[in-house]
């Protein structure tokens, strides 16, 4: 007999994929479908999800694409059997900071969508006053980030007031370099969405309210007064007849309420895909926000996700602003926040290293790893053979880094804890750059972390360390990137794995749904997960971690690397 247990949906729009992840109540995945655009809707002719234009250096993808994508992939879980009555509650997540700009006509259409058509064709174009997003990867907006910080006094008040300084990718310096060029379309935009808020609009059949969380990736919003920034709107609207009341009308609500039921599904779905009519709706999130909802993670646990790019996530309840991470409300509890550093090296300045290390130690056909794993490991941390000798330290940055702001290159540096002292150092072996690069990565971590991690007496006697480290992505498998991350950010409880599949996003999206409908009175996310979660094939630990002795020697070199970065021009 077909089983009629509730189900809970996450999606997650990311830069390249649609993804549809189910999971039952007892947050077991039940069912996953993904939509690639480059392939699976290869009319638009984006690449990996984008279009380009080198010149101005702009990123931007089509919103028909993105409404075709769910258009498809419910038809393709249709056509799998996929039961949508079961679905009891929806959420989702979205690529953080892209734009949709809705016309006039959007709250119309968007209420009597007609079941027999699909969305895209009743949508597009006339629900948008513009038909492309502009995304994260843009780097059109020098101009506006520079008035950004001009108008609040630097980057370091913009960091402290929003969470972030001025980034080319945030929307509120988007939103001003669209009116600057598109003002006629600006003044026939009804309203503004992020991707997260957009593609909840859809499930609602009304334009939905930014989420708490994800309005942090605007540089509009005062995290600690819980309100927009009137200034910051003022700079957006710069020169608009509308003004700062005009742009607050395009931007709507911010729900404040974690877990709120928006509202049920739209008519839409529930005739054409035989969605109960009470599914309820719910808020959706930013990616990284969504991705740290795919375990029980406790606040002082991180999450260092290894792929092209390295980021480290984690929920604190410290909220210390600096202009070279990110601060966000965090998604579900009220009082914490989440921690982003955002690098844009990791996988490709590794694979440099190894590179060079395999043309003189050819590792075995099966593992290229084989040599820079066990070189890396074998060399003492540090490259000291004894406790006297200087700290090696590098820094490898085979593209631009944003985290600290610096151009590319490769730098080697000696450092005497005893006399302070920075060399610029020459004659490294290929084999010294192996265990070098896996602490540089990890020492910039645990330099920019250590203001979020407040000491906690509980934990190995008040020392600033993270309780547990997750490494998740592609390089999460490599043993010694485990083994040297955990000792240079000292996690107290261990290295683990975390092996929820390729969507983690999705899946913290459809954990929210779940605890946003099932929660008991004043039950939190983190108490309501831990009780369901279940560990075991989900995590693995894979090191130790905190090691007496270690972390404290990487301690005794913060110093050196800080100053490391100033020495190679870092902002
Ligand atoms: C975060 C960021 C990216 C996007 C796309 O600030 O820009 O991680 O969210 O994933």
């Amino acid at each position: 007999m077909a089983s009629s247990s509730p189900l809970y949906l996450g999606l997650d729009l990311s830069t390249q994929q649609l993804k549809v992840l189910a999971c039952s109540s007892d947050l077991e995945p039940q069912h996953e479908e993904i939509i690639t655009f480059d392939t699976d809707l290869a009319h638009y002719n984006v690449t990996k999800g984008v279009h380009t234009n080198d010149d101005q250096h702009q990123v931007y993808a089509p919103v028909a694409m993105w409404i075709e994508a769910l258009d498809l992939i419910l038809t393709r879980m249709q056509a799998k059997g996929f039961d949508f009555s079961r679905v009891k509650g929806i959420s989702g997540a979205g690529q953080q900071h892209g734009s949709v700009y809705w016309s006039a006509e959007a709250e119309t259409i968007l209420a009597k969508l007609d079941a027999k058509q699909r969305l895209v064709e009743q949508l597009s174009p006339a629900a948008f006053s513009h038909p492309w997003s502009p995304n994260w990867q843009d780097h059109s907006t020098q101009a506006e980030c520079d008035t950004f910080e001009e108008s609040i006094g630097g980057a370091d008040a913009l960091a402290r007031l929003t969470g972030s300084k001025a980034h080319h990718r945030f929307t509120g310096p988007q939103i001003l370099r669209f009116h600057r060029r598109f003002p006629k379309v600006y003044e026939k935009t009804a309203r503004i969405s992020l991707v997260s808020s957009f593609l909840c609009s859809l499930f609602l059949g009304r334009i939905a309210p930014f989420d708490i969380s994800d309005v942090c990736g605007m540089n509009l919003w005062d995290i600690q007064g819980g309100k927009w920034d009137e200034t910051l709107l003022s700079t957006t609207a710069e020169g608009e007849p509308g003004g700062v009341d005009g742009l607050k009308a395009r931007l709507g609500p911010v729900e404040t309420e974690h877990g709120k039921h928006l509202g049920a599904v739209s008519p839409w779905f529930v005739e054409r895909f035989g969605f109960s009519a009470d599914c309820t709706i719910t808020p959706f999130t930013g990616d990284n926000p969504s991705t740290i909802l795919a375990l029980p993670l406790r606040p002082l646990d991180v999450i260092v996700s290894l792929g092209t790019s390295t980021t480290l996530l984690m929920s604190t309840p410290t909220y210390v602003s600096s202009p070279s991470y990110h601060m966000f409300n965090h998604p579900t509890t009220k009082g914490l926040y989440m921690f982003m550093l955002c690098y844009c090296n990791g996988a490709l300045a590794r694979e440099s290293v190894r590179d060079a290390l395999n043309k003189l130690r050819p590792p075995p056909a099966t593992d290229p790893w084989a040599s820079f794993n066990s070189t890396a490991l074998a060399t003492p941390p540090l490259g000291r053979s004894a406790p006297t000798d200087p700290a090696k330290l590098g820094i490898y940055f085979p593209i631009p880094e944003i985290v600290p702001n610096v151009k590319a290159g490769t730098w080697r540096f000696e450092y005497s804890t005893a006399e302070k002292q920075l060399t610029e150092a020459s004659g490294w072996s290929a084999g010294d750059d192996a265990r070098a690069i896996l602490e540089s990565q990890a020492l910039s971590m645990r330099m920019r972390a250590r203001p979020l991690l407040r000491p906690d007496a509980k934990v190995n006697g008040g020392k600033q360390q993270p309780h547990r480290v997750y490494v998740v992505g592609g390089a999460s498998r490599n043993q010694a990137i485990a083994e040297v991350v955990g000792e240079v950010l000292g996690g107290v409880e261990g290295v683990y794995r975390l092996d929820v599949g390729s969507n983690a996003c999705a899946l913290g999206a459809a954990y929210y749904a779940t605890w946003a409908l099932e929660r008991g009175v004043g039950e939190g996310f983190e108490e309501f997960v831990g009780a369901r979660w279940r560990e075991e094939g989900k995590v693995n630990r894979v090191a130790e971690g905190y090691t007496e002795g270690v972390w404290e020697a990487y301690g005794e070199v913060l110093e050196g690397f800080e100053e490391a970065e100033r020495r190679i021009g870092a902002k």
